[in-house]
């Protein structure tokens, strides 16, 4: 029997399959090219009763965030952006000061610590996989290369704000996770996660975003609940563009600060997450990009073009593999993360190069896997419009952008 992670209610309702799918950040590198790879079912369910989404568990987060883990939040400027300006804002909304105390689960290469070092905030960075840890040590930014739990969090100083930024998504158990957060809160503290926004997923069919390191797809109506189940209250939730589009929710310990409408708004915003039907329909939205893509892929090759991928992204990972776009399509990926560039896409073993090989080799068309990042990307790519290339974007509909 497979079982909710927060209610422990049986799972019936599928929401996507999205058939056999190797971990969506584990690059190979060349000499394993032809090596046995994981692969593992991509099923996800909806929980009945507390309408979490979520997959079935074939690995630990042991094993997918490692030492040598390849995601490293500072190759977007877009994002550390982002990072820079809810710094600011928070400082200023919360009155941190250096007599306060920040911390920040999954706080990867130190992308937004460094900002509250800045300002002379105390802050300290929780991250198990010393491949970004490293980097964000490396720039000052004290971390402990640990994983987040309930036992984890005694050693801890009391926080005033605890923050997590696309993290809640990558915890199996997140009953042990919240209670953590609830042990390592202040009585009068903030805590605010940011998370992809499930009604954006199934709005703007962006099924990319799942994969084997999200366990969990939320709505506002789940994490209202898991905030409960530990003693907190959501006293505020943002709508952010970010990742296909995010929330951010603001909590505290119960009571300790009144609500704001904006909760009871986005609870009525999401009444059809309510109803177990509406979760059904989203599949056959899935088969119908899958279609889409690869009739254009395929036209585009009929006629001799060229074709690479910009970005190493794990959402490009699970459209290649679950589409199966791989060498017979696309010449190669490139990526600005170094420690990605000189591996292979995981599944599909697309060599992925840095993206000065565009200029070698002037493709007639390059998709863009992680399109939540399209204008920063194309702004980048506007050289190549000297020999007419064209972008491909696959969600939330195929298109060519001239
Ligand atoms: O939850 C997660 C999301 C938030 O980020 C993580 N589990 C993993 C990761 O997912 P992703 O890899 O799909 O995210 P991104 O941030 O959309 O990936 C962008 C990729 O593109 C990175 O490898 C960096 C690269 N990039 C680049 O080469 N040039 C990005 C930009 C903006 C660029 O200009």
């Amino acid at each position: 029997m497979k079982s909710c992670r927060f209610c422990k209610n049986e799972l019936k309702t599928e929401f996507v399959n999205l058939g056999m799918q190797p971990p969506s950040n584990a690059y190979i590198k060349p000499e394993n090219d032809h090596k046995m790879e994981n692969f593992f079912p991509l099923i996800t369910y909806v929980c009945e009763n507390c309408k979490l989404v979520q997959t079935v568990d074939f690995n630990s987060c042991e094993d997918l965030f490692t030492n040598d883990y390849a995601y490293f939040s500072s190759y977007s400027n877009t994002w550390l952006e982002h990072a820079k300006k809810y710094v600011d804002m928070i400082s200023e909304k919360l009155s941190l000061n250096n007599d306060s105390q920040v911390i920040e689960i999954a706080s990867n290469d130190g992308y937004l610590l460094q900002y509250f070092n800045e300002k002379s905030i105390p802050s300290l960075g929780i991250e198990p996989c010393r491949s970004v840890a490293s980097v964000a040590i490396a720039k000052g930014v004290n971390t402990m290369v640990e994983f987040f739990g309930e036992e984890m969090a005694a050693k801890l100083p009391k926080a005033d704000l605890i923050l997590g930024n696309n993290v809640l998504a990558h915890v199996p158990d997140i009953n042990d996770f919240m209670a953590g957060v609830q042990i390592a809160l202040k009585p009068d503290g903030v805590v605010t996660f940011e998370f992809p926004h499930l009604l954006n997923l199934m709005n703007f069919v962006q099924f990319d975003t799942i994969y084997h390191e999200h366990y969990s797809y939320f709505s506002l109506i789940f994490i209202k609940k898991l905030f409960a189940a530990h003693g907190l209250d959501v006293f505020d939730v943002e709508q952010l563009p970010t990742h296909g589009g995010s929330l951010r929710i603001y909590g505290c310990n119960k009571g300790t600060r009144p609500i704001s409408i904006n909760v009871e708004n986005l609870l009525n915003d999401e009444k059809d997450l309510n109803n177990i039907e509406t979760y059904v329909a989203f599949s056959n939205k899935v088969k119908g990009i899958k279609r889409n893509i690869l009739e254009l892929l395929i036209d585009i090759k009929n006629q001799g073009k060229s074709i690479v991928s910009y970005g190493a992204a794990a959402k490009g990972n699970t459209l290649f593999n679950y589409c199966g776009i791989g060498k017979d399509f696309i010449d190669y990926a490139v990526d600005l993360t170094p420690y990605k560039q000189n591996q292979l896409l995981p599944g599909v073993h697309i060599e992925i190069k840095n993206p000065d090989e565009i200029l070698k080799t002037k493709p007639d068309y390059i998709l863009i896997t992680p399109w939540n990042f399209k204008e920063e990307i194309i702004g980048k790519l506007q050289y190549t419009r000297d020999w007419g290339c064209k972008f491909i974007i696959a969600i939330p509909k195929t298109e060519i952008i001239n």
